[in-house]
């Protein structure tokens, strides 16, 4: 079983689509195995990211994710992390395939609705920095 870390980001938490997220990622099979609303702080957010560290999006990504309310989760099941990002959709929503939840729901590229680990090394590390009693 691998577990991937996703955050329902300040754009869709405020939308009101949170609900329709996390039903997305259940209905494909994954399961549920930590949730919690948080608003992140600067150093949270940069840790997070640190792969981007230094490109130019960076400061905007920070700003953004730390704007306002978000919720996190893990997501237990077979191929979690592939599974979720395919369910996520493009990174550019204006590329993102109609049915994924960036397709549907985002047109921008720095408010698409969703994260989601690009690894399983990834989603250990992010899943500690959210749940690091999980
Ligand atoms: P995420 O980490 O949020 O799940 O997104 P991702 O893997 O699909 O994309 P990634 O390359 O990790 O980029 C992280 C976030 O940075 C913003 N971004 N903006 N302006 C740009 O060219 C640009 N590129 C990336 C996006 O909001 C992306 O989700
Ligand atoms: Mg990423």
């Amino acid at each position: 079983m691998d577990r991937t870390l996703i955050l329902v980001k300040p754009d869709a938490f405020k939308r009101g689509l949170t609900g329709e997220i996390i039903a997305r990622f259940e209905r494909k099979g994954l399961r549920l195995v930590a949730l919690e609303q948080r608003t992140l702080d600067e150093a949270i957010a940069r840790q997070h990211y640190a792969e981007h560290e230094g490109k130019p999006f960076f400061g905007e990504l920070v700003e953004f994710i730390t704007s306002g309310p978000l919720v996190a989760l893990v997501l237990e099941g077979q191929d979690a992390v592939k599974a979720a990002r395919q369910v996520i959709g493009a990174t550019n929503p204006l590329e993102a395939a109609t049915g994924s939840i960036r397709g549907d729901f985002a047109i921008e590229v720095g408010q698409n609705m969703v994260h989601g680990s690009d690894s399983p090394e990834s989603a250990e590390r992010e899943a500690k920095l959210f749940f690091p009693n999980l």
